[in-house]
This record gives structure tokens, C-alpha cells and sequence, in this order.
């Protein structure tokens, strides 16, 4: 499980006010030295996250955050930080120390309404006699309370088996849509097309292909891998249609005319790795009514282009350079961008028509969600890198059809005159 990618890992959010343990807490259940602990309230200024096994869960992340009751203009910048953790945690542990204020209440009620499952840790019960403890009635019903020490070590089985529970209700909650092999008959055969060329990483698949061919083989599915370039002599090899085409959004246009040209039964379903990653990862249908706003776009309007990880944009840069130019050619006209980088997201700009956002792979399907319920909360319609490209190449109806529910809400919005 070493390299389990970082958005398949549970992540494990550390909330509460400053110097009640949290940070200790973080260093006692992992059985390392990862935060700096004082006695100084506000120690812990930015969040820390330490990615690692944890008997019995398996790969996590902790996220140990500064305190949520920190002051003045430095520490709200600093509760900012640590609210925007609360996008990309799947469970929590809110941290008190005995007391339970309106800290505890506020953190409580967030976690609450952002459906994030969390259990109390009242720590330091090491020096806690008796008169300290929280009072069960001001917990919220149907969460755990757990009385450890940070210093003793007490209670710390406790909250791991906890964890197991919380992760459970996470998982079950969100219960996360497979990637393609509910797409798939028993034995049903994929054929994956994946370009191999310059901008592909040497010596490796992308994350998608390699998750969706993992899936296959989860699923006693049959599956092919071949390059755009092999495609007719698969085809013709294989003595049986494939029961589903999945390319890379990159050759969407030149395999739907290779399969349309080509005599094959036009009802073959195809559809990209982008949109089975939008349906795993986030909510494929809101995605499809931002590919729609796409659609509504005018010369002279604002886009947010949004990518998870910073690199340094190559030459003919999809988010930077590809993009832009379809999108352009789309609306007919100069458009203008905006570019957001990194883990964290911004404050929407309720000015931009529409988000575009990167696949997303190493987000974790609440990280995705949490983005998309952001953007919703203002109005603002968000989409993703594949489902546009598949857009301006006039198939993404094709691509979608596989999955009416996303068609349907892609097509209730799209301008007429648009692709369909
Ligand atoms: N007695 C006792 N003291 C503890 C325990 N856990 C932490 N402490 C002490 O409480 C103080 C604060 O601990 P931290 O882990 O830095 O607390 P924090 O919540 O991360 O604090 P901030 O980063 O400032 O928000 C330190 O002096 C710790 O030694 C515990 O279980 N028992
Ligand atoms: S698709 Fe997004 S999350 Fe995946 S590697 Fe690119 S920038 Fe990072
Ligand atoms: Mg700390």
C-alpha cells in the first residue's frame, strides 16, 4: 500500500481550539515526532498533514489544523486555513480539552452541515479528575465521546477503532460510484485507448488507465489496451465488439470518427476516462450542466481555469494554452481567464460564466464535492477539463451516453445551437 495515491487515502481532520492536545494527539497516534507541540497556545500555525499506515484503517492522511478560536488578524487568517481544511477531510477528530464552549458548538455544527462524520476526543484525561469531563448532553446525539491522553497514551485504541467506524459512515455516506465495470456485462470486454505520446510519463500509465484496468480485473472484466494508432487492428483482431470504448479525452474525436466511419454498429457505447473519473470522483451531472454553461459562453467572459496540483505549465499547456484556445474557438470570440493552482481553492468569483476544473485525480471524491458545493453555493456552474474538451469536439453527447442522467442535465441546459 505504499503508493497508494494520496486521493484514495481517508483523510483525518484534527479540529479544535488552540493547545488542547491537537498536535499531540497527531504524534501519539502515529507514533512519530511530526508536530511541534508547546505550551504556548497558537503553536501550530498552518495545517500539517502527515500521509502514513494506520493499523487497522490502512493508508491515511492526518490533517492536524491551528486553533479554531485563534485572534486578531494573523490567527483569523490562520482559522481561515483551517476551515478550508473541513473541503478535504473524509472524518474528524474534534479535540477538547474538557471544556465545551462555543468553539466546540461552532465546530460541532460545521462538521455537522458539511456531513463530515467525527467523533469527541476529550484528551489531557490524564489530569482530569472527574470534574473536568464533558458533559454527554452537550455532545451532539450519536457522536462519540472518547476520554484519551495525549501524554499517557490512554484511550488511544479507542479512537483508532473509532476511526474505523467513522471511515465506515464516511464511505457508506458517499458511497462512491464505480469507475466502468457497472458499465460492463459478466464478462464484458473494455477497450481502453490511450495515446502514448510526447506528454505521456515515461515508463508508466496515467492514474485513470491504471485504475480503470484495476477495475476490470476486480470485476472478472476483460479488458484491451491500445494506442489510438491500433485501434482498427484491435478491432478487426478481436473477433467480438467491445462492449465499451474508453479513450483519452486527448483522441475523443478522431476515435468516434474512426467508429462512426467504420461501419461498426453505431450504438457502440463509447466514452472517455475524464467523464468515468467525473462520475467516480464528483457528481458527473453537475459537471455535465457546467459543460452546458460552456455552451452559453460569450466573447469577453471570464472563465476559472482550476488544476489540483501546481506543476510548471509545458509548452502547449492544456490548462494554460489547449484549452483556452477551444474554449475560445467555442464562444466565438476572446474570452477571459483566470488560473488557480494548488490544493487549497479560492473564494469563487461570482463575475467568471463557469469553473473549469482539472480531473482531479489526486483529490479524494469529498475533496472534488467539496469543490463543486462551493462553486454551487455562489451559482456558479463548474465542469472539467475532458468533459470541455470532449464539448468543443462536438461528441461529448456520444460520451455521455452511457449515463442519461447526465445527459439529460447537460442537454435541459445546453445552448441549442451548441454541440447537440
Ligand atoms: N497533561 C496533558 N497535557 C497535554 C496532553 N496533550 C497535550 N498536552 C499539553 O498541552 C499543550 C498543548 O499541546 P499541543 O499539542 O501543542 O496543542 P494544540 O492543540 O496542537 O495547540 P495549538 O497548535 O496551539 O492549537 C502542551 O504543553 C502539551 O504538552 C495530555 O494528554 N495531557
Ligand atoms: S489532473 Fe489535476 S489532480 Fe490530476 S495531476 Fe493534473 S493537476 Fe493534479
Ligand atoms: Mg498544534
Amino acid at each position: 500500500m505504499h503508493g497508494t495515491p494520496r486521493g484514495m487515502r481517508l483523510h483525518i481532520g484534527l479540529f479544535g481550539r488552540r493547545n488542547v492536545g491537537k498536535s499531540s494527539l497527531l504524534n501519539a497516534l502515529t507514533g512519530q515526532s511530526l508536530a511541534l507541540v508547546s505550551a504556548t497556545p497558537g503553536t501550530t500555525t498552518d495545517p500539517v498533514e502527515k500521509a502514513m499506515e494506520l493499523a487497522p484503517l490502512g493508508p491515511v492522511v492526518f490533517v492536524d489544523t491551528a486553533g479554531l478560536d485563534d485572534e486578531g488578524e494573523l490567527g483569523q487568517l490562520r482559522v481561515g486555513r483551517s476551515l478550508q481544511v473541513l473541503g478535504r477531510v473524509d472524518v474528524a477528530l474534534l479535540v477538547s480539552d474538557g471544556r465545551w464552549g462555543q468553539a466546540e458548538v461552532k465546530t460541532a455544527a460545521l462538521l455537522q452541515r458539511r456531513g463530515i462524520p467525527f467523533a469527541v476526543v476529550q484528551n489531557k484525561a490524564d489530569r482530569c479528575l472527574g470534574k473536568d469531563r464533558l458533559p454527554p448532553a452537550a455532545v451532539p446525539e450519536g457522536v462519540a465521546v472518547l476520554a484519551a491522553s495525549a501524554r499517557n497514551g490512554q484511550g488511544l485504541d479507542a479512537i483508532r477503532a473509532a476511526l474505523v467506524d467513522l471511515a465506515t459512515q464516511a464511505r457508506g455516506e458517499g458511497e462512491q460510484p464505480p469507475l466502468l465495470a457497472d458499465l460492463l456485462p459478466p464478462d464484458g470486454l473494455a477497450l481502453l485507448v490511450t495515446p502514448v505520446d510526447s506528454g505521456a510519463p515515461r515508463g508508466r500509465l496515467i492514474l485513470p488507465q491504471m485504475q480503470a484496468i484495476r477495475d476490470c480485473l476486480d470485476h472478472d472484466k476483460l479488458c484491451m489496451v491500445v494506442t489510438e494508432a491500433r485501434l482498427p487492428v484491435a478491432l478487426t483482431s478481436l473477433g467480438r465488439l467491445p462492449d465499451l470504448v474508453v479513450c483519452d479525452s486527448q483522441v475523443v474525436s478522431r476515435v468516434v470518427s474512426y467508429l462512426d466511419g467504420e461501419g461498426l454498429p453505431a450504438a457502440m457505447p463509447m466514452t472517455t476516462f475524464s467523464i468515468l473519473m467525473a462520475r467516480h470522483k464528483g457528481d458527473l451531472s453537475a459537471l455535465a450542466r457546467g459543460a452546458a454553461a460552456l455552451t452559453r459562453l460569450e466573447p469577453g467572459d471570464h472563465v476559472l481555469i482550476q488544476e489540483s496540483c501546481t506543476h510548471h505549465p509545458q509548452q502547449d499547456d492544456i490548462g494554460r494554452v489547449k484549452l483556452p484556445r477551444l474554449l475560445q474557438k467555442l464562444a466565438g470570440g476572446p474570452l477571459q481567464f483566470s488560473w488557480h493552482a494548488g490544493r487549497g481553492f479560492p473564494a469563487y468569483d461570482t463575475s467568471c460564466k463557469v469553473v473549469v476544473h482539472c480531473g482531479g485525480c489526486m483529490l479524494s471524491r469529498r475533496q472534488m464535492l467539496a469543490r463543486l458545493e462551493a462553486a454551487a453555493e455562489v451559482g456558479l456552474p463548474m465542469t472539467n477539463y475532458g468533459l470541455a474538451i470532449s464539448l468543443a469536439q462536438g461528441v461529448l453527447v456520444q460520451a455521455l451516453a452511457s449515463f442519461p442522467d447526465a445527459l439529460h442535465a447537460f442537454e435541459e441546459l445546453a445552448r441549442p445551437t451548441g454541440e447537440a
